[in-house]
């Protein structure tokens, strides 16, 4: 049974997937940390805590002895869009994080999973049904630059020295519980609370722009299933592409007028974030990871939809209470 330590614990997928996997694993198994400490109330349930910076390899080598870990999931992470205000900073923090898990990895014999991202594709890559191995040269981010980097690396480490590496090429990721930061695909987690709350959106991203995106349970079962995987049936590892869904923002705004018939969309285009999306794929081509590990995604546009509304709504209703309203 895996013993396992989180980085970024308090992040988007981190506060779902800590819980995720003490579900499988047992709470004492999964040693949840981040670098603020306000985060923790952020992660529901019981288990072990730590403040830690993932950039201080010696305590991060620490926490990994002091609980005798054997899978590292980092899920630190500068998203694309808040990396180009601060592309020096975004590269320390995203590959900073990875060389340490790396590094710890190769010491300790731990198995480590990093996300990739669609991000990891550039302008010269296929737009449609992006093969798993194709054009990655043509990164517009350093967002995109850390996630080849931190692939080839990530592979290196396994050939070099048999560290077992393994990540996912994750969309854009769709959840009611923590919401993202700085990302490109923010809006279309963005377009739930605003059609709950005001029955209105006004979208940075223009009408017409394809993405991958994926509902948040999809892609914690993906990170269990590729790191229980068989090695032996993997002929790829860093990195997987995975998809369950590609949309416009007209397509995700019909889904929701289902359930919110008067909902309006309007568009205030951020340049720079459309710039990026421009330069990622439409949808990708994920039969590599349905081969080799098995992946099916069980959500898609219309279910994913039906169920961020009403949690959306669940959680709105439950605030307005509690402020008297
Ligand atoms: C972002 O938009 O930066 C992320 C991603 C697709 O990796 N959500």
């Amino acid at each position: 049974m895996k013993r396992i330590l989180v980085l970024g614990a308090g992040g988007q997928v981190g506060s779902e997937l800590v819980p995720h996997l003490r579900g499988i694993y047992g709470n004492d198994r999964v040693i949840a940390t981040d670098v603020n400490a306000g985060r923790r109330e952020g992660i529901p349930g019981d288990g072990p805590f730590e403040v830690l910076d993932a950039l201080d390899g010696e305590a991060f080598n620490h926490l990994v002895g002091k609980y005798r870990v054997d899978t590292i999931f980092n899920l630190v992470a500068v998203l694309s869009a808040t990396g180009e205000r601060n592309p020096e900073l975004a590269w320390n923090i995203n590959i900073g994080a990875l060389t340490h898990s790396l590094c710890i990895g190769k010491e300790r014999g731990c198995a480590v999973f990093t996300p990739s991202s669609i991000g990891a594709f550039g302008k010269d890559t296929p737009k449609d049904k992006t093969p798993q191995d194709t054009i990655q040269r043509a990164s517009t981010t350093i967002y995109g630059v850390c996630k080849v980097a931190g692939e080839l690396l990530s592979d290196y480490y396994f050939h070099r020295f048999g560290v077992d590496t393994r990540s996912v090429r994750f969309p854009g990721l769709i959840s009611h519980v923590t919401p993202p930061g700085g990302g490109t695909t923010d809006y279309a987690v963005e377009i739930f609370h605003a059609a709950v709350r005001e029955g209105a959106f006004t979208c940075n991203i223009k009408a017409g722009t394809y993405m991958d995106m994926m509902y948040m349970p999809d892609a914690l079962d993906a990170v269990v299933r590729l790191m229980e995987a068989d090695p032996a049936r993997l002929k790829h590892r860093n990195s997987f592409n995975i998809a369950a869904m590609s949309f416009d923002p007209e397509e995700i705004a019909a889904a929701i007028r289902r359930h919110v018939p008067a909902f309006r969309l309007s568009y205030d285009v951020d340049p720079v974030k459309q710039a990026i999306a421009d330069s990622w794929p439409n949808s990708m081509d994920d039969s590599c990871a349905r081969e080799e590990w098995g992946w099916r995604p069980a959500y898609d546009l219309p279910a994913m939809t039906r169920e961020m509304i009403e949690k959306v709504g669940e959680k709105l209703a439950g605030s307005n209470a509690a402020r008297g309203l």
